[in-house]
């Protein structure tokens, strides 16, 4: 029965009441949120267990997406878009005297993810369920997710991110589907009737126990299943006797020892560490995860031999290559499978996506890590290499050097990527500059070895959260000029360019860009206590604090014309609000150094009253999802400037376009194929390309030093960051300086600086012609439909996985 309005206030009513035994206008706005998320569950159910009633016929091939990281955000108002109920909700709560969007703004984000990588598992989950396709996420369910930032003194602080403080109201807690995990001990091998068998004993048991949350397909009744696993130590394995000698706390530090593996998420992105816990989680997630999808496959009647036709695993990254030896240790182990046979269907099972070509982001364990931790897993892994080693001597007879770069394990570690190529049937990269720098350089003896595994799948983010729910007035706008068929085929936002020549089309384009920077402007004074003028423009940096994705770039432009300005008050330019966000790894110094900088010059900049109502400078605390929707609808510039070739894609970039924001970006990542859509004329481009940058690298004649002697501009902003201009304290931003100047400027910061300056002149022009800006910012919007997660997991779907959506969708 379809839901009304009276059901859903009936409903709701009797919800809050069964909950919290009292009135509604007797609760706090928690209370109604979490009754509320609660009912939308509900709501969720019958179609839930109707999808998976579905899955249990085996008739489609389901996939599995293996992460480390998913960051959801906020789950309440796309569930009640998806399910195609929001506007009912919105009226009947309305009715109620309940605000929706206040209730939407209590729930906090499920942050268990650090960056691009962890939104677009997200992402993907959710174009997954709207298209059909039978998929699902398989990670971790972190206690604490990624770090809170304060900014304190205009330092970052981290805080614990204790998001299950409240209950978490979208997950279900499966105890009848827990998986036993095993850790350490030794493994011995037994001659049985001719057939050598494995034995492992004196490991250590950790209980994975699963929480279920629905992915709710938009409009289509399709639930899947985000599955994290949670660790637990095995009530019944309490020692009772070590309590009688004493040893109680050796029991309960073994407790907390086991519970520690889902404790809390690595805030580390593109820098790995050997941590032996983190190989734990991976190790932990991955097992449960594969050992749950067999017992479920077999209980439905699947036969063990043909696996790889009804299941696919994809590993995000290299965090979950240990799925590779762990389904050959399933299929050998427990499922007697020869060797040959286990290898095929491992093969063909896996599929393995690359996000980072950063070298200091590469996973290696060392091999006794592995071999402690992991008895069985590790002889799979030698065995694996042995094989494939074989197969390199025969092709590459004498080539020692090239043999070892690609071995599985060398120089004493396990080398994870190349245990993921060879493991896997396919490998991808994220955009395609950075699937070609994979296929010539970072991977170009695999390449050459596996020449069809290799393909590009360029990234995309949901419309349906990143326009459709974050962005309601420009929606409406595009359901008005052409209609809603886009909602389902984003390509059709291509049908928004016609109505561009319309002036009242370009006016609202710009009352909706305003009254977006209205809001955010409010967030700005409520959070900061700054007032900014959403008539300057809003240009927009959010993202990961690193070195390669160049905050220290737009610093360095914003201090460069601060000294303009204070030599020429009068100096003609558009007034800017620069906006910054990001979190900074907390062992990364120079990342942090650069929120200091960042807060350094918003500090004197926005207190010196000759500059002041032309230049504002902002860094938001705490960027996250539920913050980013709010910043990018407001934007009317998005900083795309990391270094060329580093950035393997980029996802805010198409955020940002889709919202009708003017890019500045280098041609790095996805930058390249947005300004392939929009052409140059809409986009602005500067900077080094590629293959000055490469080239750079191999003739390694770059100097920073002759740069920097050589224009009196940049050496004065550089000296500025060591003058006591921006902190008495003259070493304070010694660290930036140094990394520019004595270690070479790695990123070519100041190489590009000049270009910037340049774009960013352009934009300061283009700003002043109102109706060319919008017309532009039109066309981005129009040409974003491409960046869909839609097309991206179709794509996946076709060439990888070979699945098939359960009905037929546009
Ligand atoms: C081992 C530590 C570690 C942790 C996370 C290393 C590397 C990562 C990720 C691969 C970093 C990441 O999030 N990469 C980003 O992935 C996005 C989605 O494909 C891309 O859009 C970004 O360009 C890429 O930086």
């Amino acid at each position: 029965m379809p839901i009304t309005t009276e059901i859903f206030k009936k409903d709701f009513e009797e919800k809050f009441s069964k909950m919290y035994a009292k009135e509604l206008n007797e609760g706090s706005d928690l209370e109604r949120y979490q009754a509320l998320g609660t009912l939308v569950r509900d709501y969720a159910t019958k179609d839930w267990i109707e999808t998976n009633n579905k899955y249990k016929s085996l008739e489609n091939k389901e996939v599995y997406y293996f992460s480390m990281e998913f960051l959801l955000g906020r789950l309440l108002g796309d569930s009640l878009l998806n399910l195609g109920i929001r506007d009912i909700c919105k009226e009947g709560l309305r009715e109620l005297d309940i605000d929706l969007e206040i209730l939407e703004e209590i729930e906090q984000d499920q942050g268990l993810g650090n960056g691009g990588l962890g939104r677009l598992a997200a992402c993907f989950l959710d174009s997954m369920a709207s298209l059909g396709i039978p998929g699902h996420g398989c990670g971790i369910r972190y206690k604490y997710g990624f770090f809170d930032q304060k900014i304190i003194e205009g330092s970052q602080v981290e805080v614990a991110d204790k998001w299950l403080q409240s209950k978490n109201v979208w997950e279900i807690r499966k105890e009848d589907k827990c998986e036993i995990v095993k850790f350490g001990g030794i493994v011995t091998a037994r001659n049985i009737d001719g057939r050598l068998k494995f034995y492992h004993d004196g490991y250590e048991v950790v209980k994975a126990v699963p929480y279920d949350t629905p992915v709710i397909g938009y409009e289509n009744n399709v639930v899947n299943t985000l599955r994290l696993w949670s660790a637990e130590s095995i009530e019944d394995n309490f020692d009772f006797s070590s309590f009688n000698r004493g040893e109680y706390d050796r029991e309960i530090n073994n407790k907390s020892y086991v519970e520690s593996i889902s404790y809390i998420l690595y805030p580390e992105d593109s820098f790995y560490e050997g941590k032996l816990l983190r190989l734990k989680q991976q190790y932990f997630f991955v097992s449960a995860g594969l050992q749950s999808i067999i017992r479920n496959y077999k209980k439905n009647g699947g036969s063990i031999k043909k696996l790889h036709e009804k299941i696919s695993i994809h590993i995000n990254d290299t965090h979950p290559t240990l799925a590779i030896p762990e389904l050959m240790r399933i299929l050998i182990d427990e499922e007697e499978l020869e060797w040959d046979e286990a290898w095929n269907i491992t093969k063909n099972t896996v599929s393995y996506t690359n996000h980072t070509i950063l070298a200091e982001a590469l996973e290696k364990w060392p091999v006794n890590m592995v071999q402690e931790l992991l008895p069985r897993i590790y002889m799979i892994i030698e065995e694996i290499n042995k094989r494939y080693c074989s197969m390199l001597w025969d092709k590459y007879p004498g080539e020692w050097h090239k043999i070892s770069s690609m071995a599985i394990i060398s120089d004493n570690y396990v080398k994870m990527a190349n245990l993921a190529i060879v493991g896997s049937h396919s490998v991808n990269g994220v955009a395609k500059l950075h699937t070609e720098i994979l296929k010539n350089k970072e991977m170009a003896d695999f390449y050459e070895f596996y020449p069809n595994k290799f393909n590009n799948k360029t990234n995309g983010i949901t419309h349906r959260r990143w326009l459709i729910r974050s962005n309601p007035d420009l929606t409406a706008l595009l359901k008005d000029t052409i209609g809603d068929e886009f909602i389902k085929n984003p390509m059709k936002l291509v049908n928004f360019k016609e109505h561009l020549k319309n002036k009242n089309v370009i006016e609202s384009l710009y009352k909706i860009k305003y009254k977006n920077k209205e809001k955010l402007a409010k967030e700005i004074y409520k959070e900061k206590g700054i007032v900014v003028d959403p008539n300057s423009i809003f240009d927009v940096h959010v993202k990961r604090i690193h070195a390669y994705k160049r905050q220290t770039l737009n610093c360095l432009r914003i201090m460069d014309l601060y000294n303009r300005l204070l030599e020429n008050p009068n100096l003609d330019m558009v007034p800017r609000t620069f906006i910054f966000g990001g979190k900074a790894a907390p062992g990364y110094h120079l990342a942090k150094n650069t929120i200091q900088l960042i807060n350094a010059i918003a500090d004197k900049v926005n207190n010196d009253p000759i500059v002041k109502d032309k230049i504002k400078v902002i860094m938001m605390d705490n960027y996250r999802v539920s913050l980013a929707e709010k910043i990018i609808r407001a934007a009317d510039v998005s900083e795309q400037i990391s270094t060329t070739t580093k950035e393997a894609s980029g996802t805010s970039n198409m955020k940002f376009m889709m919202n009708g924001a003017i890019t500045v970006a280098t041609l790095d990542g996805a930058n390249i194929e947005i300004r392939d859509e929009v052409t140059d004329d809409n986009i602005i481009i500067f900077g080094l390309t590629s293959d000055e940058v490469l080239n750079y690298y191999k003739t390694c004649d770059y100097s920073s030093f002759d740069i920097y002697n050589n224009d009196s501009r940049i050496k004065k902003v550089l000296d500025n960051l060591i003058d006591g201009k921006y902190s008495e304290d003259r070493n304070k931003f010694r660290d930036i300086y140094d990394s520019l100047l004595i270690y070479n400027d790695e990123f070519f910061v100041l190489r590009d600086f000049n270009d910037y300056i340049k774009a960013q002149e352009r934009v300061d022009k283009l700003y002043r012609d109102k109706e060319k800006w919008q017309r532009i910012c039109g066309i981005n919007i129009a040409h974003s439909g491409i960046f869909s997660s839609d097309r991206t997991i179709r794509e996946y779907s076709k060439e990888i996985w070979n699945t098939k959506a359960l009905y037929k969708s546009e």
